[in-house]
């Protein structure tokens, strides 16, 4: 219904009769593919649907070329349009596409490099006519990087690890459920942002996903998302041959182990002939891996990418997700945030060339504030994607909402420095920095079958963001926020301001009243990654550490006095991380171990930079439900009070945020705040 939140941005509201008035009608679809399978048969379909709800206009579809095509829109790969005509096209990438609004005879062609690239053009046109946009545009349009995944931590129980939005859309009781529509939907929305491939289990995999009655199921979501371009991958369990094979080891150079996961991939590759891949999540928080068996890591990774070698384009991703969780802290110079560099960077030379190294975007794990994973510039010829996470675990868990894309763009726009050369972090992945063919990225994401798909609906533009960010990481996030409410409520000013203005400061204003500094998110890690818990953040094996006594805090990376991290950063880069002067402040207490009465390059203190950004944010949270309020009316009731709810409870339990971490702090340290907020009263 229009009221529930499953179309996402793809409601396709009518236009209003006034905008409706100004657009032309059209002739016809002219569709280059007969196919039903094919994703051109479904850009012909959504078109002709999208444009039935957008502009009230029945169009006709037709398969012939020969026809008069004038007025009509013309959707198919370039190869297939070729036949008909001479257009002179942009250069195409994979996955790319022309869109060309303005052709002869008054037509609008849609031209992908292939059926994908088609189908993305397809929705380009349409996301811009819902938008009320209908200036004329002959463009071409290419991805930054060709992988663009997502990966869900869904069990085969249909728990979903990390997940915010009731049970798994793929898994049920043990099994792949029987109904697809959900499926198709889901593929229908990652298709509309451009995004190609979706990892269906969680990386803490079970191997009953190699059971026949799943890699039937297997076999049936790659059907469904097939004709919406979406391609499927599964995450392996390391010690399959052993636990469920009935081998008696799964050492990755045992040549029993190889032909049984050949074996295995044949089956699954029968099933599912143009899989993408495995990913591989070994070694890492009790996983077993090839270390379990005295391997390298690449000896493990090859494995994988040897089984996979007959079946074109496909690729393992082996996550860098790899530290030692029973790390002792009394220990000054352990890190984890060393972990990832320490493990990969000197097998750079040693995987398979359809290897790719997941990275997740910072050293630790999806905080609210980290640098780069130094990995990022540490390997070479081993390809890599960066991890990001939309499901908002540490950021509030869609029980809060962070828009995301300030911070992936910051992560983003970082430059490196490789060998002293220009490197943003998105050149890196997107492989032009380094020369590499296939790199890209991919996200946690972890859709549920509750009708947001993430939990609060405006936590969907996240899912949005990181679509158009992989595409093309040059996207300004406020104009990405203002498509995504303008396709998703309203193209009414009030309604586009107003979550634009919620959306832009969500992030600066969770980091507030969460952990300031760098100091990481100061939840609890323990177990629920949720609410305040600063104690926890010390004296854990995870090696999530803030090092906070009665003086002083921050973990010291220094290689003067520290772990030596910054030294894993390109030259120029360490320089100013290990340099206190001229570490940023919200990274100071990331690379350095300081007294609370440090002060800042704002002039503060520490601790009462804590106690006012504590202040601040939570103070900041509770204009958020005063501003959604504005929108009563403007929006259906349901979506209006869902969010309305959920951010007065932020409001709320911003608060209970504030308090927590000023007076753990002040508790510590003793040191009341100058403007008598926080102390012994
Ligand atoms: O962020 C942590 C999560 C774990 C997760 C792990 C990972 C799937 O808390 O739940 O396990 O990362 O990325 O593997």
């Amino acid at each position: 219904s229009i009221e529930s939140g499953i179309d996402g941005w793809l409601r396709y509201s009518a236009l209003p009769a006034e905008i409706k008035a100004a657009h032309r009608g059209y002739s016809k679809i002219v569709v280059l593919d007969k196919s039903e399978t094919s994703p051109v048969y479904t850009a012909g379909k959504e078109l002709q649907k999208g444009i039935k709800k957008i502009l009230g206009q029945s169009v006709d579809i037709s398969f012939d070329l020969s026809d008069d095509l004038s007025n009509s829109i013309v959707v198919g790969t370039t190869v297939a349009f070729a036949a008909g005509g001479d257009e002179e096209i942009a250069t195409l990438k994979e996955d790319g596409f022309w869109l060309n609004t303005k052709a002869r005879n008054d037509c609008v062609h849609i031209l992908g490099q292939n059926d994908r690239g088609a189908l993305y053009g397809a929705f380009e046109y349409l996301m811009r006519l819902a938008q009320g946009d209908f200036a004329a545009v002959a463009e071409a349009y290419n991805p930054s990087a060709p992988i663009r995944w997502v990966n869900q931590w869904d069990n085969l129980d249909g728990s979903i690890e990390r997940g915010y939005a009731g049970p798994s859309i793929f898994f049920r009781d043990g099994e792949v459920v029987k109904d697809m529509a959900r499926i198709a939907q889901f593929a229908r929305l990652l298709s509309s942002i451009r995004l190609n491939a979706v990892v269906v289990n969680n990386v803490n995999a079970n191997p009953k996903l190699f059971n026949e009655t799943n890699l039937n199921g297997l076999r049936r979501i790659a059907d469904t998302m097939r004709p919406w371009g979406v391609r499927i991958g599964i995450s392996l369990y390391f010690d399959s041959p052993r636990e469920f094979g009935g081998l008696p080891t799964s050492d990755p150079l045992d040549p029993a182990v190889n032909d049984w996961w050949k074996d295995i991939t044949a089956k699954v590759y029968e099933k599912v002939p143009d899989m993408i891949g495995y990913t591989i999540k070994a070694n890492s928080e009790g996983q077993p891996g090839p270390l379990t068996y005295n391997r390298t890591l690449a000896d493990g990774a090859n494995m994988f990418a040897r089984a996979l070698k007959p079946y074109g384009d496909a690729v393992v991703m082996y996550r860098a997700f790899v530290y030692n969780h029973h790390l002792e802290e009394s220990e000054w110079k352990n890190d984890r945030a060393n972990a990832a560099v320490e493990y990969f960077k000197h097998l750079d030379e040693e995987f398979e060339d359809n290897v790719i190294v997941q990275i997740k975007w910072g050293p630790i794990d999806f905080q609210v504030r980290e640098p780069p994973s130094p990995l990022l510039a540490n390997l070479r010829k081993t390809k890599a994607v960066i991890e990001f996470q939309v499901a908002q675990e540490y950021l509030g868990q869609q029980s809060h909402f962070v828009y995301m894309a300030p911070l992936w763009k910051e992560i983003l726009d970082f430059d490196m420095r490789i060998d002293g050369k220009p490197s943003p972090i998105r050149d890196i992945v997107s492989g032009e920095r380094l020369g590499w063919n296939r790199s890209g990225y991919t996200t946690v994401l972890n859709i549920g079958s509750d009708d947001t798909w993430i939990g609060h609906h405006l936590s969907l533009s996240n899912l949005y963001a990181y679509g158009r960010m992989t595409w093309d990481p040059c996207s300004d996030p406020t104009s990405i926020i203002q498509d995504w409410t303008r396709l998703t409520f309203s193209l009414d000013q009030t309604v586009v301001d107003t979550v634009t203005k919620i959306s832009m400061d969500s992030w600066p204003t969770y980091e507030n009243y969460s952990g300031n500094l760098g100091i990481q998110t100061l939840c609890d890690i323990i177990y629920t990654h949720y609410g305040p818990s600063p104690g926890s953040q010390d004296g854990n094996g995870w090696g999530q550490w803030t090092r906070a006594n009665n003086h002083s805090i921050g973990m010291d990376r220094t290689v003067a006095t520290g772990s030596g991290n910054t030294a894993q950063y390109p030259a120029e880069v360490a320089a100013v991380f290990e340099n206190i002067e001229t570490t940023p402040d919200d990274l100071l207490l990331w690379f350095h171990h300081v007294p609370y009465t440090h002060r800042l390059k704002s002039g503060k203190t520490v601790i009462q930079h804590f106690y006012d950004a504590h202040y601040e944010g939570a103070k900041h949270a509770q204009t958020f439900p005063l501003e959604w309020a504005k929108l009563k009316g403007l929006i259906d009731d349901h979506r209006f009070e869902h969010v309305a709810f959920k951010l007065k409870y932020q409001a709320g339990h911003a608060i209970v945020w504030r308090d927590s971490v000023n007076y753990f702090y002040f508790n510590k340290c003793q040191i009341p705040d100058e403007k008598n907020r926080v102390g012994n009263h």
